[in-house]
Parts: C-alpha cells; sequence; structure tokens
C-alpha cells in the first residue's frame, strides 16, 4: 500500500487565472484544477491518497516528505514553480511523479527531478503504475496506448478538495477536438477523436459539484460542440436536471466559431444556462488563419464579426483568445486587432503572441526554418521568431494593445454594447423558470442583490486606484439606476472585477512590474 500525495503548484498570474481578482470574490483561485480530484478517484481503494492545491493552502513539506509517492500536475504557468517543488523534495529524499500538460508536451523538461514521468491521459497508466510500484518494478516512463474511454471515467474526488475556497467548479463532458489548428498541442495529446462520458456520469457529477454548493461551473471540454450529435443529446439532459433542481449552475464552456451556425444547440446551451463561451477566433487576419489551418474560423457567407454577434445575439456572452505574430502578420495587425475587438463587443479578450508549444506542427516546422528561442525564458514573452516584424515590434505592440483594450473606457463600451443588444436578456430559460416559480424567484433575486452589494462593496474597498474606483462606482451606480434585473448586476459587479485584473495585468507589463505574460509563456 502507497500513501499517495497530489500536488497542484502554485500557478504564475495569467490572463485566466484572475489573481488580481480573487481578493475581490473572497476566493483564493479560479477553480481547481481537473487532473487532481479525478487522479484520486482512479487510486486503487488500497492507497492512501491526500490531495494538495498550493493556489488555496501552503504546501506543508514536512508532511509531503511522509509519503510514499508525491505527484505533481502542471501546466506551462506552473513549470518555474513545479522545478521549486521537486528541489525542496529532492533535498528530503521523496520519490516524485510528474504528469499534466507541460511535461506531456516538454519531457525532458525535469530531468532527474521527476522519477517517474506520465505522458497524456492517465486513467489507465495511473492504476498500473501503483500496481508496478506495489510490486517494485516500476517504469520510467508511462504513456497509454489507448486514449481513455470516457465512459469509464470515475467521478472527482470533489470531498479531497477545499471547494468552497474556488470560485468556479469545474466538469468535463467530453475529450478531444476535431480540428487542426496548426499551433494547438490539446489535439497532441487528447485527438482529434471527441470521446464523451454518458449522461449518467454527467448527471451524477453535477449532483456532486450542488452537493458542494457549486454556482458557477466551468465545462473544461476542449471544444463542447466537438461532436454535434453528442451534445444535442446531453445538453437537454443538463437543462432538465437544471430545471429539477432549480438552476443552481450558472456554465461557461469553450467552443468553436462553427458554434454560429448551429442556432439548435446555443438554443440548447441556454437551455442548461450555458452562459458564456470562450471561442479562439484568433485574428482577423485570414490569410493568418488559413496559414494556422484555423479552417472553420473562415466562412464565405459571414464574417468573423457578424458570426460572434450571431452568437452574442443568441443570447451567449463571448469570450475570445487572438493571437499576434503569424507569419502573415505585419505590423498592421495591431491597430486591424484594435479595431476588430472594439466592434466585436467582446469584454474578455484573451490575447496572446503565438507561441510554440513543443510537439506541435507550428514547433516543428519553426524548428526547421531556425525560426525558435530555445530558451525556457524569454524577455520577449514568446519562442517564435516572427517572419514580418522584429521580436521588440512584437512584444511591445502586444502590451500597448492589452492596455488599449483594457483601458476602463475601451473596456466598459464593449460590455455596454453588448448588453445593450436588442431584446438581449441574460439567462433567458433560468428567467421563464423563475417567473414560474415564485419563492425561488425572490430567493434568486435576493441572492443577486446580495452578490451586488458585495462585490460593490469589495470594489471599493480594494480598488486602490482612485480614478479608477470611482470609475466602478459610477458604472454600477449607473446599471443600478437603468437596468434593476438582478443577474444583470450581479453579472456588471463580477465584470468591474474581471476588469481589475486584466488591467492590472497589462500595466504591471508595461511598467515592467512583471515579465511579459502571454497566453501559454
Ligand atoms: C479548462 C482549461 C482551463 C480552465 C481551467 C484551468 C484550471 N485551473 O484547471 C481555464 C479557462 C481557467 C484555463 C486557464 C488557463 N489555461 Co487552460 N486549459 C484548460 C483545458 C481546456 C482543459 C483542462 C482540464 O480541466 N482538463 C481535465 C483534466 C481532468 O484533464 P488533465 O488535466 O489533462 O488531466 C489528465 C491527464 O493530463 C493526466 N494528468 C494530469 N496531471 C497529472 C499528474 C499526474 C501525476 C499524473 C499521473 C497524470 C496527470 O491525467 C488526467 C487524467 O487523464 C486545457 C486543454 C486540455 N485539454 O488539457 C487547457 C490548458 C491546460 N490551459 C493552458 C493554459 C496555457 C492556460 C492559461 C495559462 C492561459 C492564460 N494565459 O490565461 C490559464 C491558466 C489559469 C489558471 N491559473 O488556472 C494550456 C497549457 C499548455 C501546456 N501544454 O502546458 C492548455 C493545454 C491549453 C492550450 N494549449 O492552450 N484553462
Ligand atoms: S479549435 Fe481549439 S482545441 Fe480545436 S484544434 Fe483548434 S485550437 Fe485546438
Amino acid at each position: 500500500m502507497a500513501h499517495t500525495t497530489l500536488v497542484c503548484p502554485r500557478f504564475d498570474p495569467s490572463f485566466w487565472g484572475l489573481e488580481h481578482a480573487l481578493p475581490l470574490f473572497r476566493k483564493h483561485a479560479t477553480m481547481p484544477v481537473g487532473a487532481l480530484p479525478l487522479l484520486a478517484a482512479l487510486t486503487p481503494s488500497q492507497h492512501q491518497v491526500s490531495l494538495v492545491d498550493e493556489n488555496v493552502e501552503p504546501i506543508d513539506f514536512e508532511r509531503l516528505a511522509k509519503s510514499d509517492i508525491v505527484a505533481l500536475t502542471g501546466m506551462s504557468v506552473q513549470r518555474y514553480r513545479m522545478v521549486e517543488i521537486l528541489k525542496e523534495l529532492k533535498r528530503r529524499g521523496c520519490f516524485t511523479v510528474v504528469g499534466g500538460a507541460w511535461v506531456s508536451v516538454k519531457e525532458d523538461y525535469f530531468g532527474e527531478l521527476a522519477d517517474v514521468i506520465f505522458v497524456g491521459e492517465a486513467e489507465e497508466s495511473w492504476p498500473r503504475f501503483l500496481n508496478d510500484w506495489e510490486q517494485g518494478r516500476y517504469e520510467r516512463r508511462y504513456e497509454q496506448a489507448e486514449k481513455t474511454d470516457m465512459s469509464q471515467v470515475p467521478p472527482p474526488r470533489y470531498d479531497l478538495l477545499k471547494m468552497d475556497r474556488y470560485l468556479f467548479g469545474n466538469i468535463q463532458l467530453s475529450r478531444g477536438c476535431p480540428f487542426q489548428c496548426e499551433f494547438c498541442d490539446i489535439i497532441v495529446t487528447f485527438g482529434r477523436r471527441p470521446r464523451f462520458k454518458t449522461a449518467q456520469q454527467i448527471i451524477t457529477e453535477l449532483e456532486l459539484l450542488h452537493s458542494q454548493k457549486i454556482q458557477l461551473v466551468f465545462i473544461v471540454d476542449d471544444n463542447l460542440i466537438g461532436n454535434r450529435k453528442f451534445i444535442k443529446a446531453i445538453l437537454p439532459e443538463i437543462a432538465a436536471w437544471q430545471k429539477r433542481h432549480g438552476f443552481p449552475f450558472l456554465f461557461t464552456a469553450e467552443a468553436s466559431l462553427d458554434l454560429a451556425e448551429d442556432e439548435e444547440t446555443m438554443r440548447l446551451m441556454l437551455d442548461a444556462n450555458i452562459l458564456s463561451v470562450f471561442i479562439g477566433v484568433e485574428s482577423p487576419n485570414e490569410e493568418a488563419l488559413r496559414e494556422t489551418k484555423k479552417f472553420q474560423n473562415i466562412s464565405t457567407k459571414r464574417s468573423l464579426l457578424e458570426r460572434i454577434h450571431k452568437v452574442q445575439n443568441a443570447g451567449l456572452e463571448v469570450m475570445c483568445g487572438m493571437i499576434l505574430g503569424f507569419d502573415h502578420d505585419d505590423p498592421s495587425i495591431f491597430e486591424w486587432q484594435r479595431r476588430f475587438l472594439k466592434e466585436s463587443h467582446v469584454t474578455e479578450a484573451s490575447v496572446g503572441m503565438l507561441f510554440a508549444v513543443p510537439k506541435t506542427p507550428l514547433y516543428t516546422r519553426l524548428a526547421a526554418e531556425g525560426r525558435l528561442d530555445t530558451r525556457d525564458r524569454s524577455e520577449f514573452g514568446t519562442n517564435v521568431i516572427p517572419l514580418k516584424m522584429s521580436r521588440e515590434m512584437l512584444r511591445d505592440n502586444y502590451i500597448r494593445l492589452m492596455e488599449d483594450i483594457y483601458h476602463p473606457e475601451a473596456y466598459f463600451e464593449r460590455l455596454e454594447n453588448f448588453i445593450a443588444r436588442k431584446g438581449f436578456r441574460f439567462t433567458s430559460t433560468h428567467f421563464q423558470y423563475l417567473r414560474e416559480h415564485l419563492l425561488t424567484r425572490i430567493l434568486t433575486r435576493m441572492k443577486y442583490w446580495v452578490q451586488w452589494a458585495l462585490f460593490f462593496y469589495q470594489l471599493m474597498r480594494r480598488v486602490a486606484d482612485p480614478p479608477l474606483r470611482a470609475e466602478y462606482r459610477r458604472r454600477l451606480v449607473n446599471v443600478l439606476k437603468t437596468r434593476r434585473e438582478p443577474f444583470l448586476l450581479f453579472a456588471y459587479a463580477f465584470k468591474c472585477a474581471a476588469h481589475y485584473h486584466h488591467y492590472l495585468l497589462a500595466r504591471q507589463m508595461a511598467e515592467h512590474e512583471s515579465p511579459v505574460l502571454s497566453s501559454i509563456q
């Protein structure tokens, strides 16, 4: 029998980490990583398992050192901290294991600091390793021969995490994406054939999240609409569950832009109370989209902007990922992206510089062209050497663009334009439900009022910059006067807090108070 401790190291700040906003929400981290509670559930019952997420609690190395196996997960933005932790563990003579997004693409990164590494999924390989370890004949590297059969994945052990310290809960319905974007490591690790859980598994996980009193839930699928048949069958099940339980969850998901052509799926998403969707739009430059094989973003019928607006008009908030520095991007791309984002009415845009993740086709191509900076840390924030501009130009204009789009005026203009859409109503199905259930309506409205008031109080208390604080106050009072809808008030206050994070992230980069933080780093 082994005592295993699974560790999620601290994240470096990032766009989605919301580090600057977390104190406003009185939370420690955005969400738990999916791997920790899942690996715990995959651990055979004869072994003892504990979870430590450094994002919500400090690591007690003395205690950790008593484990037989210490296993770390981690993505790119955790890799420096992972090294620090592994060094400390090795100093104490611990047996170490590493898995997750970063080591899956950069297998030699941790060298001798990791006794065993896991590449890719681990539903089959993790229990196999534990069995090997018990018999004293484990291997140095584990990689499953077959991709995981998602219909056999057990429910995650949320009970081992301090769920009340996270802003979001998470659920995974499927893995894999059918597309072939050149820079994408997701399809390298998880493949292009979407695989999914059964309705029963998903309902069980919803019940578990519900028992943890979670309100916001991120559906972590790489592409929610990777398989239309599956998602069209599963969304009504989720909607029915939501209805039975009084719509306790507000969902966010990730999907590809071809969602815009699928009215039915958008309707089903709203019925399930999926309110916002993150879409990899990447670039208004069609030549760049072709270069990167993002063909699903090219349409002869509608422009990119029209497609984004179509999703917004359906009632979904769009968040988007944008990339600068494709081979077909010349210096005009910065102004082009700035204008595009303004017209898109997308408030939350994760803009980054093209980064070549090891093992991707982009990495192979750039390596062959001698256009890769192979250093681990670069002052340019990316390892790609651009074709039509200097590295300094790319970096400096990226930071300027971040500053511009997260200037309060630009951000709130996009937000106002989004919510001012004709006939637009967030949570339309939930709203309909509340009309029919008086008591739930009163309680839900009260909840949103209280949350709005709490956010307002936190913003006024914690935002140090007086003009920015005044801006938030003015905006929130204005929305209170003009739109009395409690959910909208709550959402608006949430947006102010998110703005605070993005604004500080951009400002700190511009003022050289932080390293250059791009999408993958
Ligand atoms: C959902 C998601 C998010 C969510 C939630 C993040 C979170 N905290 O969990 C949000 C939107 C917030 C997010 C943010 C970011 N993300 Co993200 N995210 C994902 C996504 C789509 C799914 C991750 C997930 O939940 N999977 C479900 C779990 C169950 O699967 P898993 O983690 O892969 O674990 C399995 C195996 O990998 C393995 N495994 C994992 N760890 C370990 C450890 C051991 C010991 C073992 C044995 C096995 C093992 O076993 C598990 C079971 O098979 C992935 C893409 C992907 N498919 O991996 C990107 C991904 C992980 N994110 C990525 C990045 C870069 C980020 C950001 C830095 C982006 C940014 N600039 O803001 C931020 C970081 C923010 C933060 N502080 O969390 C990159 C990482 C690149 C890399 N190769 O390292 C990925 C791969 C996407 C990409 N290519 O851009 N992300
Ligand atoms: S759509 Fe997204 S997940 Fe799918 S291949 Fe492209 S970047 Fe990867």
